[in-house]
């Protein structure tokens, strides 16, 4: 068999699982009425898109997406924009709610989200199951990783990026690996990682993707259920149960698809949410949202092209280093090194500098803002002044993070909800 063949033939016989119920609650109020993979990402994408992206490009074309924490904007987002998948060519992109498929209760933890849905992954027959985060930014091939998983002979293969020690303490799973990529230890989240042979500073950090044999998950998960004491969680119970005594490898994840080194953003925090979409605005991104060979799919809404005007009063509206999405308006007004959303509208007299503005955000005449992050649906009123003093926007509601970023939603301005 040609490697081609060999290689399509694998992608065709996977099913993937995309984990999406997560909280993300170190993101606040930007989680509060969506979850973390349904959150606006990089100017007109959202989180789970990324994923999704990397399922369809790489050849993998049954998901399902298992949804639990307030679930109603991704599920929106998914029947809205992945319709393009050909139910005649056997493809398809289910949503999978927490419903109680076998055991009446909501998911436990990871594993259990799994375990829920068993009956509907078996009637689909897939030789290997890889299971996904929906929580991250990244493009990647999953092909080689299925690839490389099968010519390990593993049963399970777990992949990782190599990590700062201080980033991943606390934060993710680190494995431990012998010269042939065996995983010889794994701990969920230890507060003293442990680096990498090469480097003291570094570590694998594990991604949450992982890939298994059908049957060999199948039945971890049936041996964990049956134990009281798990968490059903495949990082705090099942990869540190089977490490032992079955075939567990790493896939280190150290080059994108276009041979660029490596992306992987965790956007957990309101920091790293903000730095990763500020990322964007350089010159040169780490990450290429411009290579046609691997698109970034999502739903798009019918908009007309973004518009920069004069004012009344001749004032030119512009936009330096910045994303500027469908249906912006920049009228008369500054803006720098900014990413806005659909629909954004910046009035007159207006300077907007180092921000994120989700959709439909209006910041209306004489406003000043900087280092912000600016929820969908914001109006910020006339002569607004956001970012330049923490206190001030402490005092008026605002959320100032660690590293000084200022995040607006429409509750803190008193808005309704609806709009
Ligand atoms: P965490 O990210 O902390 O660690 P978790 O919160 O369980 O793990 O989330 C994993 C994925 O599953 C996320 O995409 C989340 O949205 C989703 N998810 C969480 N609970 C869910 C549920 N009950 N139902 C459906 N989906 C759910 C994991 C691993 C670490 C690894 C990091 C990488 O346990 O070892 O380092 O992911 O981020
Ligand atoms: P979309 O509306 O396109 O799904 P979002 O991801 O912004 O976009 O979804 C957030 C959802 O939560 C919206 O439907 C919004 O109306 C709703 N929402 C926002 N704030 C509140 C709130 N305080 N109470 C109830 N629902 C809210």
């Amino acid at each position: 068999m040609s490697d081609i063949r060999y290689i399509s033939n694998l992608t065709r016989d996977t099913y993937a699982l995309i984990l999406a119920g997560g909280r993300g609650s170190r993101l606040h109020e930007l989680t509060d009425w969506r979850a973390k993979p349904a959150l606006y990402f990089g100017g007109k994408y959202r989180i789970i898109d990324f994923p999704l992206s990397n399922c369809i490009n790489s050849g993998i074309r049954r998901v399902g997406v298992v949804t639990q924490y307030k679930s109603h904007s991704l599920i929106r987002h998914i029947s809205r924009g992945w319709g393009h998948f050909k139910k005649e060519l056997g493809e398809s992109v289910e949503i999978l709610p927490a419903s109680q498929q076998t055991s009446g209760n909501w998911y436990e933890g990871t594993a259990d989200a799994v375990f829920q849905n068993i009956d509907i992954i078996r009637q689909e027959v897939p030789k290997y199951v890889i299971v996904l985060s929906g929580d991250h930014i990244y493009r990647m091939d999953y092909a080689g990783l299925l690839a490389a998983h099968t010519e390990s002979g593993a049963d399970m293969t777990v992949c990782c990026f190599e990590t700062p020690i201080a980033e991943a303490a606390g934060a993710f799973g680190v494995l431990e690996v012998d010269n042939t990529n065996r995983v010889i230890g794994f701990e969920e989240k230890p507060t003293k990682p442990k680096p990498t042979p090469d480097d003291k500073h570094k570590c694998l950090a594990s991604m949450g993707n992982y890939v298994f044999n059908t049957k060999f998950l199948f039945d971890q998960l049936k041996k964990d259920s049956d134990n009281e004491n798990s968490n059903r969680d495949f990082g705090k119970d099942i990869i540190p149960a089977i490490i032992d005594n079955h075939n567990v490898f790493a896939f280190p994840f150290d080059s994108s698809v276009d041979g660029q080194p490596a992306y992987w953003r965790d956007v957990g925090t309101i920091d790293s949410y903000f730095e990763a979409n500020m990322e964007l605005v350089s010159p040169t991104p780490p990450l290429n949202l411009y290579d046609a060979k691997w698109p970034i799919w999502t739903y798009q809404a019918q908009l007309p092209p973004a518009k920069f005007v004069f004012d009344d009063d001749d004032r030119r509206g512009m936009a330096v280093d910045s994303i500027v999405s469908g249906g912006c308006i920049i009228s008369g007004a500054k803006v720098k090194r900014c990413v806005l959303f659909d629909e954004v509208r910046i009035c007159s007299y207006s300077f907007v500098k180092d921000t994120v503005l989700l959709p439909d955000v209006v910041v209306l005449k004489n406003c000043k803002i900087q280092n912000a992050i600016i929820d969908r649906g914001c109006i910020i009123p006339e002569g607004m002044v956001i970012g330049y003093n923490h206190d001030h926007d402490r005092a008026r509601g605002f959320r100032v993070s660690e590293k000084g970023i200022t995040l607006v939603t429409r509750k803190m301005l008193g808005l309704p909800v609806g709009y």
